[in-house]
């Protein structure tokens, strides 16, 4: 009961810097709890005016029983949400999900174009370099606190380097005929 009031409180002084959250930031992005090791929880930045983000996460089960990510609270003032992004009719569409399966001694990674933590009625901008605290809540391990490291609005995620290889190369095309598109 005082634990869930704490990380309340936790929540609420997101944007202050507390030194609660200075104490969670050692853990390097990886944090566990119970059987679940919760990796890089990111979130994309937005723009000024966008009303909605969205958090990623990868959480691997390291036990012998699935468990579930029932819900998420933001230290970003918003109505947070889990969703899914399904395609209807060739269009990609948003849906909410109760719950996100952690298959026993599996993973599941929250990514873009896929499931995702929705930030909806965005009071704030999410800002590229910020960070800020996300209750992941659990039904079988629990609450668990991870702090959530702001990208880029191009950034695709972590794994692989496919952002990298998007740099453009100086020096080529000026000669070139092709029309191959950019
Ligand atoms: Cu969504």
């Amino acid at each position: 009961m005082f634990k869930n009031i704490l990380i309340g409180a936790v929540a609420m002084a997101a944007l202050a810097h507390s030194t609660v959250i200075a104490d969670t930031m050692k853990a390097m992005h990886t944090y566990k709890i119970g059987h679940l090791v919760i990796e890089q929880p990111w979130s994309r930045a937005v723009a000024k005016s966008a009303k909605t983000g969205a958090g990623y996460v990868s959480i691997k089960n390291t036990g012998s029983e699935p468990d579930r990510l029932i819900g998420a609270t933001a230290g970003v003032p918003s109505r947070t949400t889990l969703h899914n992004n399904i395609m209807r009719d060739n269009m990609m569409m948003m849906r909410r999900v109760k719950a996100i399966e952690v298959p026993a001694g599996g993973s599941v990674t929250l990514k873009p174009g896929g499931l995702h933590i929705m930030f909806e009625k965005l009071h704030k901008q999410i800002k590229q370099g910020q960070s800020f605290p996300l209750t992941l809540e659990f039904s079988k391990a629990g609450k668990v606190e991870v702090m959530v490291e702001v990208k880029s609005l191009g950034h695709r995620g972590n794994g692989g380097h496919a952002g990298h290889a998007m740099k453009p190369m100086k020096g080529h095309g000026e000669n070139a005929t092709s029309s191959h598109p950019k």
